[in-house]
């Protein structure tokens, strides 16, 4: 362990006090692991659950198997079906299949290659009926017939739970399993293990709680007031009861509980009435590079193509210097004021009006990619490329005559003269090319057609605040209301390509468990904005005495007036703008090192302490707390111990 973490340990602060593994445990009981997950198709949990993979496989080898739903084209494009390499997981799933189910296993295409179990929840849904009586038996929880999704995890969870009665019974009493379970669509499958008093142990993760996600999203005063609300009451007015009870039901039925962040863990106490026992921090799987400069070189390639764009997003309007251009941008979810994207635009008029005064020479353009409902591009951005590209393929062409009516000059012995190398021709051609670039309208703020134009809220705001990209605007604003993909015609990079091209990533999140986006940004060296209302944020507080040295912002949204934190977001962007190239360069370097701090072979000893604590409280007489090796070792010792085997030079006290 001490080997493998080089984080230098004078910019962590004090112990941590949360009591960590020091080895994997003894293999004689032939554990199984099983994490079950339901309908995650991007976004964090899907983050968590695929970079963890490795760790895992790791750790446990072939006994580390996912259970997921089943989706045709998924399995088709990203499994490799395979034989279960058990008998005991063979035979339950041949009992399912027996009974009219469809299973199928696999090896899930991703580093690490987990086994998977998937269930095709349609081939069952004809149970449905019968399965609500029995959840309702189970636990006196009814579902409506037009909550699609909820019904959809009764159905994976009833076949998670006879999966797990068959594989149980044919095991006996030899190894045992543990199920994780990840977030309320997963928990029936728990709900309906335990009142069946299955042989197993059990975790249940939250990700972030339902009612705190819809509670803040509606503007509550949230945090102030976690002890007052109705959580029964504001449940049913927002007509989720019936999930609300499915997630509790879970929490409570687990033998340990876990979430992702402290203040996800103070959220769930109020919000689930049961206090997590284990805060398991979201991980990354670090990829490290040789040298230093071959991030950096990443940087300035894949911010070559983001320049390419903006040449022909801007044409036209290309009165500003693109060496003293910064990008900066906001991912993730379009969950308005949770991702603090009502924050950031107030900022961002606030940072264009002291750009303005000040007379600055720097333009920030800055790219929201939240995924809103779209009917394609829309042309002005399609022909702002296509202009581009024409102006690309005009200049390539004059070029190609003027060098070669050079080279023949040259050839017969004789300088040109410059002014008469090119004809009458290509100064036409030349200039109807410039002419080609004119327009009569801003460059367009969003680059797709909007559904909901009128009512949308980021392009409400812009309107409010005036930020049209107007030329003396400093701060000029792309809305990309979709993911990136680097098959798209407009942006053709992937998210990372992108982040890796950007200068700094802004999330001022009001609700944010943990956030993948800006430790994201960390392990790929470029700096970003976060909150002290998110988990990341906090975490990164607790561990680094100053965060901002090593280019993580965290903005107060917990102790500060919401123009404050306005203020201050808008004096970090500002103090951003004036740094020179040479201290970004610096600043970058320092934040790449932060991320062996968010490395899973770290991070993963959460997890490994969650499993080790639910083994013992469900097979007291096999497993003890002290057989696991559970004495606490505070992470400050560990990361002092790396210091003797630190691979880094230790020069993080240089300030630039
Ligand atoms: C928490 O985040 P979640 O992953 O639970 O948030 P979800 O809503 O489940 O994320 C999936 C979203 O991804 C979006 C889509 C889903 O709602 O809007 N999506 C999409 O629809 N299509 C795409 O192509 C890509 C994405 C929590 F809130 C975070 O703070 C934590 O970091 C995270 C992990 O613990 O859990
Ligand atoms: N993301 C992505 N493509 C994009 C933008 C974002 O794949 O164009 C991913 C990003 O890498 C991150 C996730 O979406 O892993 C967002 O996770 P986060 O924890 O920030 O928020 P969540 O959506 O889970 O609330
Ligand atoms: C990287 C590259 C440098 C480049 C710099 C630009 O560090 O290695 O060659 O000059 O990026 O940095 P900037 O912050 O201006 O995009």
């Amino acid at each position: 362990f001490a080997r493998e973490i080089c984080v230098d340990y004078f910019i962590l602060k004090g112990p941590c006090t949360f009591p960590l593994p020091s080895f994997p445990p003894h293999n004689d009981h032939l554990l199984d692991v099983l994490e079950i997950i339901s309908n995650v198709i991007f976004g964090g949990i899907y983050t968590v659950i695929q970079t963890k993979a490795k760790i895992t496989v790791d750790e446990w080898g072939e006994n580390y198997i996912m259970m997921g739903p089943y989706y045709e084209h998924n399995f088709k494009t990203q499994v490799e079906k395979c034989e279960p390499p058990n008998q005991a997981i063979k035979a339950a799933m041949d009992s399912l299949i027996n009974n009219g189910c469809q299973v199928h296993f696999g090896r899930w295409l991703i580093e690490g290659s987990p086994y998977v179990i998937l269930f095709d929840i349609g081939a069952a849904a004809w149970n449905l009926d019968r399965w609500k009586g029995d959840l309702w038996n189970a636990c006196s929880i009814g579902l409506p017939y037009h909550d699609r999704e909820a019904n959809d995890s009764l159905v994976f969870g009833s076949l998670v739970a006879w999966f797990f009665k068959e594989l149980t019974d044919q095991l006996q009493d030899k190894p045992n399993v543990i199920a994780h379970f990840h977030e309320w669509q997963a928990g029936t499958g728990l709900v309906l293990s335990r009142s069946r008093k299955i042989p197993l142990a059990t975790v249940f993760t939250t990700h972030a709680t339902l009612l705190g996600r819809y509670l803040c999203a509606g503007n509550a005063d949230f945090y102030n007031n976690l002890d007052k609300f109705n959580i029964d009451q504001e449940a049913g007015e927002r007509q989720i009861y019936h999930r609300y009870c499915l997630e509790r039901a879970a929490v409570h039925c687990a033998h340990v509980f876990t979430t992702v962040s402290q203040i996800t863990a103070v959220e769930a106490n109020h919000m689930l009435h049961r206090q997590p026992d284990v805060v398991t921090p979201n991980g990354l799987n670090i990829r490290k590079f040789s040298a230093m400069h071959e991030f950096q070189n990443l940087h300035s390639m894949n911010k070559a193509k983001i320049q390419e764009f903006v040449r022909g997003h801007f044409y036209g309007h290309l009165d500003f210097n693109l060496e003293k251009t910064l990008f900066f941008f906001i991912a993730g979810r379009y969950e308005f004021s949770n991702k603090g994207a009502d924050l950031f635009l107030e900022s961002l008029s606030r940072l264009n009006y002291l750009l303005r005064v000040q007379k600055s020479d720097v333009t920030v353009v800055v790219f929201f990619i939240m995924p809103a409902k779209t009917n394609n591009f829309n042309v002005e951005s399609l022909k702002g490329q296509a202009v581009r590209k024409q102006l690309w393929d005009t200049a390539q062409s004059v070029k190609e005559k003027f060098g070669k009516r050079l080279y023949e000059s040259l050839l017969r012995g004789e300088i040109p003269d410059m002014s008469k190398i090119l004809d009458r021709d290509d100064f036409t051609i030349m200039k109807r090319a410039i002419y080609a670039t004119q327009r009569h309208s801003f460059p367009p703020v969003t680059t797709h057609n909007m559904l909901d134009d009128s009512t949308d809220p980021i392009l409400s705001n812009i309107r409010r605040i005036g930020l049209f990209n107007g030329r003396n605007d400093r701060v000029k604003i792309v809305f990309h209301p979709e993911f990136l993909s680097s098959t798209s015609p407009l942006l053709p990079m992937d998210y990372e390509e992108f982040v890796r091209g950007c200068h700094l990533g802004v999330f001022p999140s009001y609700y944010e468990p943990w956030g993948y986006t800006p430790g994201e940004c960390t392990v790929m060296g470029i700096p970003s904005v976060t909150t002290n209302l998110s988990g990341f944020g906090c975490f990164m507080e607790e561990h680094v005495s100053d965060p901002s040295e090593y280019g993580i912002y965290i903005v107060d949204r917990r102790f500060r007036s919401a123009d404050e934190s306005c203020n201050q977001l808008t004096q970090f962007m500002f103090s951003f703008c004036q740094q020179s190239r040479r201290q970004r360069i610096i600043q970058r370097n320092r934040t790449e090192r932060l991320s062996d701090l968010l490395d899973w072979r770290y991070l993963g000893r959460f997890y490994m302490h969650a499993r080790h604590l639910a083994l013992s409280r469900s097979f007291p007489g096999k497993f003890k707390m002290d057989h696991l090796n559970l004495a606490p070792v505070s992470l400050s010792h560990s990361l002092r111990c790396t210091l003797m085997h630190s691979h880094f030079p230790r020069s993080l006290t240089m300030r630039t």
